[in-house]
Order: C-alpha cells, then structure tokens, then sequence
C-alpha cells in the first residue's frame, strides 16, 4: 500500500494536440487521446503518447507483460476517443480492453492485477460507468492476460487473445465513442498498491478495440440564397434524442459537413444568416443508413 499516500498528487493534461490521423480508416482501435490524468508513479510510455495506445495490443503472454503500455498511475485515468468507427452494442461483449497483467510462476498461478474502473460516453461529457466488484475484480479492466500481438496473427477481437471484454447491454446504451479508464488506486485491492512501481504504477494501457463497431454517420450539404452558395454561414446539427448538439461554418462554396456523428436516427439541421434569412431540414441518419445529405434554402 505504499504508493496510496501519492493519489492525491493527480492532475490533468490534455492531449487534444496529439490527435493524429489513422492511416487506415475504420480500423477497430482507439484513435484519439482527450485526456490525461497522471497517478502516483505514472509516466512509463508518456513520451510515446498517443501512438503508445493505438493499434492492435502487443500481448506477450500468459506469463509476461507488455511494455508497449502507458502506466496511469496509481489513482490516474486516460480518456480516448473512437474517431472514424464507433463501438455499439452488438450480441455479447462490444469493447476490449488490453493490459498487461501476467501470471506468477506458471500459467494457473495467481494474476500480477492492476485493476481499473472503467466509464464511457457518447459526448465526452455525461459518463456512464460499469458496475464492477472490488474483491472480485468482477466488471473492472486489467484482470485478463493478453496473448494477441501483430507478429502472432492471432485476432485480437477473438475471446482467445485475452483482454477484458465489456457489453454496452449492461448500461443500457447502444454506441458510444469516448473510454476512460481509470486506475482503482487505493480503494480497490490489487497487486499494483503493494509494489513500489518507479514509473510503471498503476493500470498499463495497451490498447483498446470495438468488438462491435459501426463507421460513424455524416450529415452534409449546401446552403444557398436565391441560387448563389453562402459562406460562412452557421449550421447547426440537432440531434432530437437529446445528445450534444454540433456547429459548423459553411465554406466558400456554402457547403457544410459534420462528421463523427452519432446515428442515433432523427435529428435537425439549422441555420440562420443574419439579415438574410434561416432554413431547418430534417435529417436522419441510422445503422442502416449513416449519410444523409442536406441542401439548406434560406427564405
Ligand atoms: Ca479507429
Ligand atoms: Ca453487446
Ligand atoms: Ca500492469
């Protein structure tokens, strides 16, 4: 329990800076990290953010951890992001978790466990959390060894690879796209509170996929008046389940885009140009049909 005192010693660091394109669009990984809140001896891997946590994990079996990680720290979180796909709730579990924890002394021996809670949002801003058992590990991240690695070729979306799997069912939702997990520090038991770490404390996170994923929707078009495209007119996306509203500008051709939406099926969209006049369509966008395309006449 020695690195318990340090917990409070947290602070935030956002990331928004990092955010790097993928290579390959819709890949099932994380692509984007939000925040960072730093634990008790954290640091390990923090120079190679954000990449550190993108990709496929790099599991090296039932009996050795990955140091292709970032430590939090103990009592730390991170924040990610999905970008071009985002996870929903499909039959069983839809988003992996990947740690590093590793077995003791043989492959039935007891797990080196640096538990974590683990949340998740549509909006970056309501967060909803798994229930989870502190005794048990039950429902925490960091409690399953990771076996896929790229140079293995085993898929690391398959129940065999390892990692910890969670099913959006149990919260009641049906996509999502931001993850934060966050160290257990001293509140929950785990072999991470009783090793004096350097800066490897805490929960190691290596990667994380949807299982069950979905490109996200778009919602595009032209604003116009009297024919002639208009620039630099506000256009807002109005989701009518209630989740986060979005603006955008249109440009010099009066055409607007909004990417990354949620397809949560109806929303409106609206703009208003001052002294010119306003317009509002509706526009739907679903599973089924994530593109919906939206030509705005001002009267
Ligand atoms: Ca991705
Ligand atoms: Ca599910
Ligand atoms: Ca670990």
């Amino acid at each position: 329990m020695l690195a318990c005192r340090f917990i409070l010693f947290g602070f935030w660091v956002l990331f928004g800076a990092f955010v790097v394109p993928r290579a390959i669009a819709g890949d099932p990984f994380v692509d984007a990290v939000k925040a960072v809140e730093t634990g008790a001896n954290a640091g390990f891997g923090a120079d190679k953010l954000p990449r550190r946590v993108f990709g496929a994990p790099r599991g090296r079996g039932l009996l050795v951890g990955s140091t292709h990680v970032y430590s939090l720290g103990n009592g730390g979180s991170i924040t990610v992001a999905f970008n071009d796909n985002i996870v929903i709730d499909g039959p069983g579990a839809d988003l992996a978790i990947y740690e590093n924890a590793f077995h003791v002394g043989g492959e039935e021996g007891p797990l080196f466990t640096e538990y974590a809670i683990v949340e998740v949002s549509d909006d970056n801003r309501t967060w909803h959390r798994f229930p989870f058992n502190a005794e048990t590990g039950t429902g925490l991240a960091g409690r399953t060894a990771v076996t896929s690695n790229p140079a293995n070729g085993m898929n690391p979306l398959d129940p065999s690879s390892g990692g910890d799997r969670f099913d959006l069912a149990d919260l009641g939702l049906e996509m999502i796209r931001f993850v934060r997990v966050i160290d257990g520090g001293s509140d929950i038991p785990d072999f991470g509170n009783m090793v004096a770490p350097g800066t490897k404390g805490g929960f190691d996170l290596d990667a994380m996929a949807a299982i069950n994923g979905s490109a996200p929707a778009n919602v595009h078009g032209v604003v116009s008046d009297g024919g002639e495209p208009v620039a630099g007119a506000r256009v807002r996306l109005v989701p009518l389940d209630g989740s986060r509203k979005k603006r955008r500008f249109t440009d010099s051709e009066g055409r607007y885009r909004f990417g990354r939406v949620l397809p949560v099926g109806d929303h409106e969209v609206r703009v208003r140009v001052a002294g010119v006049g306003s317009a509002t369509r509706s526009a739907y966008v679903d599973l089924q049909q994530l593109s919906a395309e939206i030509d705005l006449v001002l009267q």
